[in-house]
């Protein structure tokens, strides 16, 4: 049975209840996680708030670093026992929790070595005034994360409020918590100090949202649903606590009929298969230059046709869903397009060695998706690609920021002033040309805009976000 993790301590939570945790590649339970309370949270502020005050806002930048960059070592040392945890509680096939876990070692990596580089200025200012500006932290910081990438989105938002000088509450989603247990046991192993990384497990709606709503917290970062997003907002704002929301995305790709297809389409399939589609910035959208339509569309159903589907452990294209829920949603989805009459060009298939009770679903390519069709507009979060066509770069544009969400763009063309005309039209945090994703690199700045949300993650930037900034003038005498 798991417990919380708390000032380095090992708590079981108030309520004395727990959560059974699932397989989602049998459906069946095989751990416990606690079912936290407010009462718990509370526990974990509290000493959140001790250890920032005693020990981690008196700790040089350089020490910090080094915790840090011991982390990351150590994750990297434990990098195939946190693959296995993440593969068994998310139902990963092996090589995608793996990369995660090392993902999680590079995010540590990276912030160790930042830590001792965030500086303010010096300002010219008026005859006889200095003017300086300092980056402070926060102080406590809470994370809430979601289920499909919990060692990433750990990585990037507790790596950054770490280094920045924060020390942290976190609340992992009750489907996948185990991995980010036992990084919070490598902290300790390490010497972090009690306090500085809290884990505090449970339901959305019950610890979630008192960290939300907690008083001792000074910033949070959420990723998740556009839903829980807004209420997360609107909780923060109750205190004038800042916030930073990353609320997942219908990113297209865009393929011009001049683009390298040998190289889009292994691209475009990756991006909406990874993970079983359940990723903020797949790929669910391809937009086609309609003089390619058909022959892309025939190349894109081979590939989906070959895709196969099992249990976690089989390491195949894709693993199972998360969790029924999501199963049910993506096949609501499908359903409604069959009602529609959109087309199914290609599916791939879920191997017989995958039992009845996971949560299994064949990857779909869908064509001539009506553009305000919900399949052309909701994230489904499933491996299901909506394609459509556009006759010229005007439409393309207009169909691709055509929905609530603005988080990655991908483009396919060799035209290079249409690259930059595509990059600055499209209303997008992030635009991949001619590829998709620059392979995670832990260094890109990360965020959406519109209902994608706001703030940015990875990369420098975030530093500046789990920061404040102080403005001191001094008059000389
Ligand atoms: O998300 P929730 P769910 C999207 C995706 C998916 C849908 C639903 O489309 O199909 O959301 O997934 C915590 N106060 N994304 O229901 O509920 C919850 O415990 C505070 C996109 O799993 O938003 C978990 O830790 N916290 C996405 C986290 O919020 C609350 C990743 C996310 O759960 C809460 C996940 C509350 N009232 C889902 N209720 C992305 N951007 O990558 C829940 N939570």
């Amino acid at each position: 049975m798991q417990l919380h993790h708390i000032a380095n301590a090992d708590v079981a939570s108030s309520s004395g209840r727990t959560i059974a945790v699932l397989d989602p590649s049998d459906g069946q339970p095989f751990d416990e996680i606690q079912r936290g309370t407010p009462e718990d949270i509370d526990a974990a502020v509290h000493a959140a708030r001790q250890c920032f005050d005693s020990v981690w806002s008196r700790m040089a930048p350089v020490e910090r670093g080094r915790l840090l960059q011991r982390l990351s070592q150590k994750i990297s040392e434990h990098a195939e026992e946190l693959a296995a945890i993440e593969q068994r509680d998310c139902g990963k096939p092996t090589r995608q929790a793996r990369a995660d876990a090392l993902a999680l070692a590079r995010y540590f990596e990276f912030y160790a070595g930042a830590c001792d580089k965030l500086h303010g200025e010096t300002i010219p200012y008026t005859d006889g005034f200095s003017v300086l500006t300092w980056r402070e932290p926060h102080g406590v910081t809470g994370h809430i994360v979601p289920w499909n990438y919990p060692m990433q989105i750990f990585g990037r938002c507790v790596g950054a409020a770490l280094a920045a000088g924060n020390v942290c509450v976190v609340k992992p989603a009750e489907d996948a918590c185990l991995s980010l247990l036992r990084v919070a046991q490598l902290a300790t192993e390490v010497g972090f100090p009690a306090g500085a990384l809290n884990i505090v497990t449970g339901y959305g709606h019950e610890v979630g949202d008192a960290l939300a709503r907690h008083p001792g917290i000074q910033h949070i970062s959420f990723t998740g649903s556009p839903k829980i997003g807004t209420l997360i907002q609107q909780a923060a704002a109750e205190r004038h606590c800042p916030v930073t929301l990353e609320l997942g995305g219908k990113s297209p790709q865009i393929v011009f009929a001049d683009a390298d297809l040998d190289a889009a389409v292994p691209a475009i399939v990756g991006a909406i298969i990874q993970n079983a589609g359940q990723t903020c910035s797949a790929g669910s959208r391809v937009l086609i230059d309609a003089m390619i339509y058909e022959p892309l569309l025939e190349r894109l159903g081979r590939a989906f046709e070959a895709l196969r589907v099992g249990p976690a452990a089989m390491d195949l294209d894709l693993g199972p869903l998360i969790r029924q829920s999501q199963q049910q949603r993506v096949w609501d989805f499908l359903s409604d397009a069959q009602v529609a009459g959109i087309p199914l060009v290609a599916q791939g298939t879920v191997v017989d060695e995958a039992p009845e009770t996971g949560f299994y679903q064949a990857p779909a390519l869908l064509r001539d998706v009506p553009p305000q069709h919900r399949l052309a507009q909701k994230e489904v979060f499933g491996p299901v690609l909506a394609a459509m066509p556009f006759d010229d770069e005007e439409q393309a544009v207009q169909l691709a920021n055509g929905t609530r969400y603005g988080l990655v763009a991908g483009v396919w063309t060799r035209d290079g002033a249409r690259q930059l005309r595509m990059a600055r039209r499209l209303a997008s945090g992030q635009v991949f040309i001619n590829n998709y994703g620059a392979a995670g690199g832990v260094e890109l700045p990360f965020g959406g805009v519109k209902s994608s949300g706001h703030g940015r993650e990875k990369g420098f930037e975030a530093l500046y976000g789990f920061t404040t900034l102080k403005t001191v003038a001094i008059r000389h005498g």
